[in-house]
């Protein structure tokens, strides 16, 4: 362990390790990699953060589209490490938007110094294991090589831009843009022929903005979505300090919660075959006003029947047609597929943009996208002409950013190879074959299936912790066993085959990138998995190789 950033060779030294220029390299200074570089200094390591873009707040620093906003409330989606943190941030907004989330990154990132230990506008091209000298040795884009005992992914879910292969994407003349990736300087629509490809959360929230913006606005759609209004407003001052009078209990409820959230919204353990249809019709309504995901809450069994799915589907269709005024544009709007089984989107009047006059729907699953011209795209049927063309087509998640980089661990064994047929983790913290290699929120964690800034804490407190153990031991190395792998992902694949989720074409699954392998990839259940990480340590890191 190092007591400052000038003592590695002593500490390397001390512990009877090779010297490495750091302890720990952070990949990413999104909200994982800046805590883990946080925690890691307070328990006296040296720790190096290497990071693509200019500054801080990963998904937040790079998702800066119009109408980009959290669908988990603001005095939950924010760090719980830090009591005075806590108490000193004031959120303006039930839900926080963008720009708000960004600053109150860069509050913390000046707040607990972390700049010094962050290295910007670099890439980690590839890691490489050293299995005599037991460091890893990290590559980044400036051609510099770091070497370190550990290495941890803080590389973030949503982070990998799923950009469609489409036939002269190169030839199209305006801007072409992916809301993953919007311009820092922000981009000018005022009086633009707009097009935008994607449906989902992004474009379910940038819609409704950037048609009020431009001239005029097409939205290709694939496949339509459920959403529920989000019923975003202003945090009261009253809401505020009530729930920082009490912020620990309130975290801890939270905690409790299988996403570690919305202890105080209500939730229901009733069936839908419990109840009447008024009062069943009333329930739905209630979760519709109240605004939010966890209208999936309002019956125990949504998410596992397909049957008392499909009320909680009728109940959104219906309010599709009351919104949408021209009835064939609310057909097309109005989705067929298990509700939730896609990650539930959260709006701010999205099926009321529709009824606007300079916004048209074309549904590309009948009448399909076949190039990308100069002026714009053609479909099979049509040309659609416009300035600027934004892609809303997701990402690839949870394994994207991990296996662009050139991962090598134990006998050469490659990432891309280990996970050629799926990512396979045990606790999604580890990997057999990357011995003192961690992925925070890695695949086979309850990451996106959560409130993600309390599962990164957990898996953050969860490295560091194991980190400390090898120390007090004197031990070089940890590494999970393939056992305890196998048994692990049966484990996240049985308990997703309990519910409806992978019943659809999600990218939970992996299936919005061609060619990537079905697996369902985060766990369900936080408290659960909790236990299981602290039952680990308690049984001396079982399913472990500590040498
Ligand atoms: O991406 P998505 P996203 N031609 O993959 C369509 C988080 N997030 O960026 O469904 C035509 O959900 C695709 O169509 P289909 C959140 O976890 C959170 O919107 O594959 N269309 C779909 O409509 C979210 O779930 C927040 O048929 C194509 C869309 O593009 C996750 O990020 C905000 C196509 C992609 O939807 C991802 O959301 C934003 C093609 N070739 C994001 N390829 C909040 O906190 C893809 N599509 C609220």
């Amino acid at each position: 362990m190092a007591l400052d950033s000038n003592s590695a060779d002593l500490t390397n030294a001390s512990l009877g390790s090779s010297f490495t220029d750091v302890d720990v390299v952070v990949v990413g200074a999104g909200f994982a990699g800046m805590y883990m570089l946080h925690r890691l200094r307070s328990l006296g390591y040296t720790a190096q953060v290497f990071e693509s873009g200019t500054g801080v707040g990963g998904t937040w620093y790079w998702n800066r589209y119009p109408g980009a906003r959290c669908d988990v409330e603001s005095l939950e989606y924010s760090y719980s490490f830090d009591e005075k943190l806590e108490q000193e941030w004031e959120w303006t907004e039930r839900y926080s938007g963008q720009p708000e989330i960004l600053a109150y990154a860069n509050h913390v990132a000046d707040r607990f110094e972390l700049h010094k230990d962050i290295q910007f506008e670099t890439r980690v091209e590839a890691a490489k294991f050293d299995e005599e000298e037991k460091l890893w040795r990290i590559t980044t884009s400036d051609e510099r090589v770091t070497t370190c005992r550990f290495f941890v992914m803080a590389t973030g879910c949503l982070s990998s831009a799923a950009m469609p292969e489409i036939e002269g994407i190169a030839s199209f003349n305006g801007s072409l843009i992916h809301t993953g990736r919007w311009p820092k300087e922000g981009v000018d629509l005022k009086g633009k022929r707009v097009a935008i490809i994607g449906t989902g959360s992004s474009g379910v929230q940038a819609i409704p903005v950037i048609a009020k913006e431009c001239e005029q606005l097409t939205v290709f759609q694939r496949t339509p979505q459920y959403t529920i209004p989000a019923r975003n407003e202003p945090l009261t001052p009253e809401r505020q300090s009530d729930v920082k009078s009490r912020y620990r209990n309130f975290r801890e409820a939270n905690f409790s919660m299988p996403q570690a959230l919305g202890s105080e919204t209500p939730k229901f353990n009733d069936s839908v075959y419990d109840v009447s249809d008024e009062e069943r019709s009333a329930r739905f309504e209630e979760a519709w006003n109240r605004g939010g995901t966890l209208f999936m809450a309002s019956f125990n069994d949504v998410l596992v029947d397909e049957t008392a799915n499909t009320y909680a589907q009728d109940f959104v269709r219906a309010k599709i047609s009351e919104i949408v005024e021209d009835p064939e544009v609310a057909q097309l709007l109005t989705p067929e597929h298990i509700i939730g089984c896609k990650r539930l989107v959260i709006d701010t009047d999205y099926f009321e943009t529709f009824n606007r006059s300079n916004v048209d729907l074309v549904d590309v699953s009948s009448d399909p996208i076949v190039r990308i011209n100069e002026t714009g795209l053609a479909t099979k049927s049509s040309q659609y002409d416009f300035d600027v063309l934004i892609f809303a087509t997701g990402f690839d998640a949870m394994t994207g950013s991990i296996l662009k980089v050139d991962i090598s661990g134990r006998d050469g064994l490659r990432i891309q190879d280990k996970w050629a047929a799926g990512p396979r983790t045990y606790l999604g913290l580890t990997i057999p074959g990357f011995p003192n290699m961690f992925t925070i929120s890695g695949p086979g964690s309850p990451s996106v299936l959560t409130n993600m800034i309390i599962s990164i804490e957990q898996h953050v407190e969860w490295i560091s912790d194991c980190i400390v153990s090898l120390d007090d031991r004197g031990a070089e190395t940890i590494e999970a066993q393939v056992e305890a792998e196998n048994s692990w992902v049966d484990h996240v694949n049985s308990k997703a085959d309990r519910t409806l989720f992978p019943s659809c074409n999600s990218w939970y699954l992996g299936a919005n990138v061609p060619g990537k392998t079905r697996v369902f990839m985060p766990l369900l259940g936080f408290p659960g998995y909790v236990r299981r990480c602290e039952q680990v340590v308690e049984n001396d890191y079982e399913g472990f190789v500590i040498k």
